[in-house]
């Protein structure tokens, strides 16, 4: 590590550096809304019932079985329905609006950025949404709908909005001793338009690409001017592209690598530490408040 230790860690340096800074990216990642309650995708509540959050997150997963890859994203469209947004996400928003030169990246597809009111034009959805859908004949079929919260979505998917009454118990759709429902494809939508594919959760799934025009928004400005400082918050940087950004935006010498993680080691970034970078340990709903304030 070039850095020294001390400075690494300094809070003062750190908001020298973020007075000094106008153009900053933030990529963000399922840490963020650990705070919030929900699930991280690696951590202990990485595991939904005895299958990997990752497996089920694939065209694959869904072109097997839509109903358990449905009951899977009932149930997170359903907990993070019921999250709040946390001082994190606020303060992102907040940083948003003070710096028009800042641009969050994120991984989440909670929708908690946009309930903290994060400026639409500062924040890329890198991942889709959650609250999206569109048919799963896409790009044959174009239906979408852009913002859909209902809870369940259909009745064959109402275990996933079940209300837990013992929150001692987890509940039964999570309680991997408890059959699931087999569900089969015509208890599921079916998109409106072409009446044949299967509505789809509107998320990039692991093997899809991410939205061209986005990425090369994304690329244009990071190439317009060098960045100053880029915040890698609550993400193990396992993830392709978006764990690519921190080292594509960093120009030697003028770029603070800022990581904000419960677990600095966890961060499986391929980002080195170069002498100007920080590294803060702890709750990003604790840190960032403080550091962005
Ligand atoms: C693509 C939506 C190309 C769905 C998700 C290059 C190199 C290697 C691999 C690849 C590569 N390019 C592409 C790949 C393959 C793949 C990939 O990256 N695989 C990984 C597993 C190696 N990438 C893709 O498939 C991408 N597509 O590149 O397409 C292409 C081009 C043309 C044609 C076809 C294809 C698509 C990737 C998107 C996948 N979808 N989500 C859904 O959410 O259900 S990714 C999923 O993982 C979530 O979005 C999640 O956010 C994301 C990343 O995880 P993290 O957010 O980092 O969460 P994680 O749990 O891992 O870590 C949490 C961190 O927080 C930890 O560090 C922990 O310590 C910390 N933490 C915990 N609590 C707190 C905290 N920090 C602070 N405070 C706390 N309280």
């Amino acid at each position: 590590m070039a850095a020294s230790k001390a400075a690494y860690s300094s809070v003062s340096l750190f908001h020298e550096k973020l007075l000094r800074s106008n153009r900053i990216l933030a990529i963000c990642g399922a840490g963020l809304s650990a705070a919030s309650g929900l699930p991280t995708f690696r951590g202990a509540g990485g595991l939904w019932r005895n299958h990997n959050a990752v497996e089920l997150a694939t065209p694959e997963a869904f072109e097997a079985d839509p109903g358990l890859v449905w009951l899977f994203y009932a149930y997170r469209r359903h907990m993070a329905l019921e999250a709040n947004p946390n001082p994190a996400h606020y303060a992102l928003a907040e940083l948003a609006r003070k710096k028009p030169g800042f641009r969050c990246l994120t991984q989440n597809v909670d929708n908690l950025h946009v309930r903290a009111q994060h400026p639409s034009e500062q924040l890329s959805l890198l991942h889709g949404s959650l609250f999206a859908l569109k048919c799963s004949n896409a790009p044959g079929c174009k239906w979408t709908d852009p913002y859909n919260t209902a809870d369940p979505l259909c009745p064959a998917l109402a275990p996933a909005a079940e209300k837990n009454t013992d929150p001692t118990k987890p509940l039964p759709l999570l309680d991997p001793s408890k059959p699931l429902a087999d569900i089969k494809p015509d208890e599921l939508p079916h998109c409106p338009e072409c009446e044949t594919g299967l509505v789809r959760p509107g998320v990039v799934w692991f093997g899809e690409p991410l939205d061209e025009g986005m990425l090369d928004e994304i690329d244009e400005w990071i190439e317009k001017e060098p960045v100053d400082m880029v915040l890698v918050i609550g993400t193990s940087s396992f993830v392709y592209p978006a764990a690519g950004y921190a080292e594509r935006a960093r120009t030697e010498g003028r770029t603070a690598v800022v990581t904000v993680n419960l677990e600095l080691g966890s961060a499986q970034g391929r980002n080195k530490i170069e002498e100007g970078d920080f590294g803060f340990e702890g709750d990003a709903a604790v840190l960032l408040p403080e550091l962005l304030k």
